[in-house]
Order: structure tokens, then C-alpha cells, then sequence
């Protein structure tokens, strides 16, 4: 059996402060034609897709801040993606800073299915950086400051022919993404990433940057006999280096596209969600296999000491 979804992960270059979004939207809506032409089924977007990466810098007056986000969506100046996509009868996720009626800041990725109707929606529950203002950074990262953690878990919809699940950006770093999906059967896990390649505070991890994003998104897929869909927003912007290496990731943990530049790039792949099946049946058949009953119990009976109580010596 073969249930294939064709996929296009559509990589972002740049995007300065100076670029407004029907810019923005263009090169999005040029991507979505060119997946189009390929036959996708579904195009993903990165995270934040619509901006600037804004949280590198410190901002004290909220409407700065409240400028960068979406009141509405489909808005007046996003409704040609909505427009282009119900046209071309594709599907298609993307990231944005979402602002609700409520007053409430989120970091959000949307899915909406080839008809037009938005299915699901994510809030980025793994925050990284900082809340405060730490001037010796040469970028903030104050996705803790702009944003509230996402008050919904990670769902998983039946789209498209298969699982869908979103997760964002650090999200895919924390094996728990991943597995809070997987228990509800995933297939396919969409994810949109903004990764500096400097870290301030470990840059000793700075050469590490594509492995480790390589590391989490194929152990994650593996794990959980997923299809994962990694898109970065990537290049330097306003002078911050970030990475590309957008990925599609069969259930088999193997990387089978990737992106090779650092601008606006659509990779496609064929992906038979019924390649998920031989993992969730066999090696990680969670039913049979998991022992969260065991999993309950941190003891530190064998003496282990937490890192800030160790002895260099
Ligand atoms: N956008 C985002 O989540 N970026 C983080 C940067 C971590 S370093 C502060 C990431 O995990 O890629």
C-alpha cells in the first residue's frame, strides 16, 4: 500500500525590517506555484515566516513590538497566499506572530488543507532566549519577552490523507514534541525554524549548528515512525547569520532532500505516509513496547548530583 503526499518545504532567504509583507507574500505565492508545478499536495513555510526575525531586538514600546504580528488571518495583505493556494487547490502551513482579540501574543503556525479551511493550529510552547534585556548579546533572542508559551499541547489532524501534526522551531530540540504527537499517531510533522548560528550564551555550539538540527529532526522522526518536515528561514538578516539545511526526513530517520542554498529554495519529495506503519508496528509499537509506568520515578539513588553541585576536580 502507498498513501503518497507530495511535499514541498519552501526555504526562506532573508527577510529585512525593511520588507513589508505584500513582499513578503509575493515570494511566498511564487514558491506555492512552483510546488504547484511539481504536483504538491502541501508547501510548508518557516516559522515567522510573514517578518523579520524580531525578537533579536529589544523593544519598549509594545506598538513596535505589536506591529510584527497578525490580528487576522487570512488579513488583507495575507489573503493572496489564501487566494493563490484555494486556486491551485494546494495545501499549505506557515508561521506567524499571532496577536488574538484577547490581547494575547503567540508564536503560531497554521495548516490549512487544499480547500481552503484552516484545520489546525499550534502555539510554540518551547520559548527559547531571554525576557530581559542583555545588552552584551550582539542579537537578543526574546522570543520569552514577546511571546506566551502556547496554551494548547501539540495536536495532530487527520489532513491531506494523513496525521498532521506542527511543532516550531526549538520545539524540535525536546524529544517531548515529538513524542506528544506520536502517541497520537502522527504521519507527518510540519515544522518552521529561525536558527542563528551564533548562540551567545554556548557559542562553543556554533560549529554544531547544522548537526545538531540534523540530530534532533531524524532521531525525532525515527523514534516516533514519522515523516518530519523541517523549513528554515535562513541567510543573514539585518546582519544575523542563520541557518538553512531545510529538510524532509523519512520515518526511517534518513534525510531524503535538503535544501543547498541560503535563499528562497523549495525542495520536493514524494512521501509514502504508509512507510510510517512498519515503525509504529514494530520496534516502536508504543502499545507493546513503552513503559511509562516505569518512567514516573526520578530517584537519585545511585548518588547522581545535578551539574551545579559537581566537583570540577
Ligand atoms: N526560533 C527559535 O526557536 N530558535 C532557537 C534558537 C535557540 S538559541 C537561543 C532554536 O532552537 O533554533
Amino acid at each position: 500500500m502507498s498513501r503518497i503526499i507530495t511535499v514541498g518545504a519552501a526555504q526562506m532567504g532573508a527577510i529585512q525590517r525593511a520588507d513589508n509583507r505584500p513582499a513578503v507574500v509575493k515570494r511566498m505565492v511564487e514558491l506555492m506555484r512552483e510546488a504547484a508545478s511539481h504536483r504538491c499536495d502541501l508547501i510548508v513555510y518557516p516559522e515567522l515566516t510573514l517578518t523579520t526575525f524580531f525578537p533579536r531586538w529589544w523593544m519598549e514600546n509594545q506598538d513596535d513590538v505589536d506591529a510584527f504580528f497578525e490580528r487576522e488571518m487570512p488579513s488583507n495583505e495575507t489573503a493572496p497566499l489564501f487566494n493563490e493556494a484555494a486556486k491551485l487547490g494546494i495545501g499549505f502551513s506557515f508561521g506567524y506572530a499571532e496577536l488574538t482579540p484577547e490581547g494575547r501574543h503567540f508564536n503560531t503556525a497554521l495548516l490549512v488543507d487544499k480547500t481552503g479551511r484552516q484545520v489546525g493550529k499550534y502555539r510554540k510552547i518551547h520559548l527559547p532566549g531571554h525576557a530581559e534585556h542583555e545588552p552584551w548579546r550582539a542579537f537578543q533572542h526574546l522570543e520569552k519577552r514577546y511571546f506566551e508559551v502556547g496554551d494548547r499541547s501539540w495536536g495532530v489532524w487527520n489532513a491531506l490523507g494523513g496525521n498532521m501534526g506542527m511543532m516550531i522551531c526549538n520545539d524540535r530540540r525536546w524529544p517531548e514534541s515529538y513524542r506528544m504527537m506520536g502517541l497520537q499517531s502522527v504521519e507527518m510533522i510540519l515544522l518552521g525554524y529561525n536558527t542563528p548560528r551564533h548562540n551567545p550564551p554556548a557559542p562553543d555550539h556554533d560549529r554544531l549548528s547544522e548537526f545538531h538540527n540534523q540530530l534532533v529532526m531524524q532521531a525525532g522522526a525515527y523514534q516516533n515512525g514519522t515523516w518530519v518536515v523541517g523549513v528554515a528561514k535562513c541567510g543573514v538578516e539585518e546582519g544575523c547569520e542563520m541557518i538553512g539545511a531545510s529538510s524532509i526526513v523519512a520515518p526511517t530517520g534518513e534525510i531524503i532532500g535538503q535544501a543547498l542554498t541560503q535563499g528562497d529554495e523549495l525542495i520536493v519529495a514524494r512521501c509514502d505516509l504508509d512507510l510510517t506503519r512498519s515503525y509504529k508496528a514494530s520496534i516502536f509499537n508504543f502499545e507493546m513496547h513503552r513503559q511509562p509506568e516505569h518512567y514516573g520515578r526520578i530517584v537519585q539513588q545511585r548518588g547522581a548530583v545535578p551539574p551545579e553541585g559537581r566537583s570540577e576536580g
